[in-house]
């Protein structure tokens, strides 16, 4: 028999790692869904970690069943509002929760790595752009953009390295990767009320795509994200940053002569003497290998996951406001 959603207890009980177990939804999605939709509010341990309950659990097998019917996360979102509103009764499929949690598991992103792969080094767009509104339908864009396009953007860059594809391929992949991240960029409304914060590439580095994927994450969530691209100076990135009065300046560097190139910019925005002056913050591959060049720029190391800076950037905007 079909139950109602509220039948189910709110008593909170279960950690992270069992509701991914039994709604097979990874734990960054259930985050990202909690933050962006607010689609559930997990009650808190005393050390912070979220606890959920059985109606929650059952909340999200709901959610995985529409988004298995084929609806996107905000249209089932909105679903749900309007079920809420007009007071009307949710109902879960009792044959639902031993499917999500067996045979009808979602299917890792990592499976849609090599069909982009594939297509993109058969120079087939078509097929790409197939492969991209697949995860796009499947997963929240953050987990597409570091699931899927990363790992694929690796691969083809191993190919060429091997001498398995031309340059000319690699070339062709990255230009359609960047372009549909530049339009993507585009897509999200501009919000001149949020804190700017402005991003780009260190000195020198002509690697973008982590810059331009976390570019699009900050303009996602609402920030008013301005992109510059590869190979900016830093002595302008920072005047222009005070300027226009932005909140934080974020840089990348794939290489250690860009990374340290990077390390006069925390002293040149203090030498501003700007009243209320902007962070900075850095990522990029040569960070992330090797921990001695964090030592090196004094700023906020933002992290390898840019759906995990994305986080640490709220936090500290809030402190910062905050006064801390
Ligand atoms: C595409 C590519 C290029 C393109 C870049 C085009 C563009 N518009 O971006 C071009 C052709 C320009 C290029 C040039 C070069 N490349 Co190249 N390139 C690549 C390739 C294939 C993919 C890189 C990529 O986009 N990865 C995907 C992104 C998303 O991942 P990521 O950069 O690692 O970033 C991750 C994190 O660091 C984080 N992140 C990144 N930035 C930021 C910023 C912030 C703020 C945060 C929070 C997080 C964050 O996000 C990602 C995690 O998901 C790699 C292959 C590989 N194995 O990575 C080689 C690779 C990086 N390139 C390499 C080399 C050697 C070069 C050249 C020196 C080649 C040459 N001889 O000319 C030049 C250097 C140019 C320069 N001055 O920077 C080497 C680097 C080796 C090393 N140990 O440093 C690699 C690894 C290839 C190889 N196997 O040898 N390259």
């Amino acid at each position: 028999m079909r139950r109602q959603l509220e039948d189910y207890s709110d008593e909170p009980i279960y950690n992270m790692k069992a509701v991914e177990q039994q709604t097979g939804i990874s734990a960054a999605t259930l985050r990202a869904w909690e933050r962006r939709y607010l689609l559930i509010e997990p009650k808190r341990t005393a050390s912070g970690y979220r606890l959920y309950s059985d109606r929650d659990i059952a909340l999200l097998r709901w959610v995985r069943q529409q988004m298995n019917d084929g609806l996107t996360i905000s249209r089932v979102v909105a679903m749900l509002e309007a079920a809420r509103q007009n007071g009307e009764p949710i109902y879960i499929e009792p044959s639902s929760s031993a499917a999500v949690a067996t045979s009808h598991a979602p299917q890792p992103p990592s499976d849609f790595v090599q069909p982009l792969v594939q297509a993109l080094i058969s120079l087939d767009t078509e097929r790409a752009d197939e492969v991209i509104e697949q995860t796009f339908a499947l997963y929240t864009m953050p987990t597409v953009y570091v699931e899927v396009i990363t790992p694929a953007l690796i691969e083809i860059g191993e190919l060429w390295h091997r001498g398995e594809i031309s340059i000319s391929i690699e070339h062709f992949a990255t230009t359609y990767l960047r372009g549909r991240l530049l339009g993507l960029l585009q897509v999200y409304p501009h919000r001149s009320d949020m804190p700017m914060i402005i991003v780009g590439c260190a000195p020198g580095e002509r690697h973008e795509i982590g810059a331009l994927i976390f570019a699009v994450m900050l303009r996602q969530q609402g920030f008013n994200t301005i992109y510059l691209g590869q190979d900016v100076p830093v002595d302008d990135i920072v005047q222009t940053a005070i300027q226009e009065r932005a909140a934080m300046i974020c840089l990348s560097a794939g290489n250690t002569a860009s990374a340290l190139a990077l390390r006069d910019v925390q002293a040149l925005i203090e030498q501003s003497n700007a009243p209320n002056p902007p962070l900075f913050g850095y990522g990029g591959r040569a960070f992330d290998s090797d921990a001695s060049l964090r030592q090196q720029v004094r700023g906020y190391y933002l992290g390898s996951d840019p759906r995990d800076a994305v986080n640490l950037i709220y936090n500290l905007l809030r402190a910062q406001r905050n006064g801390a």
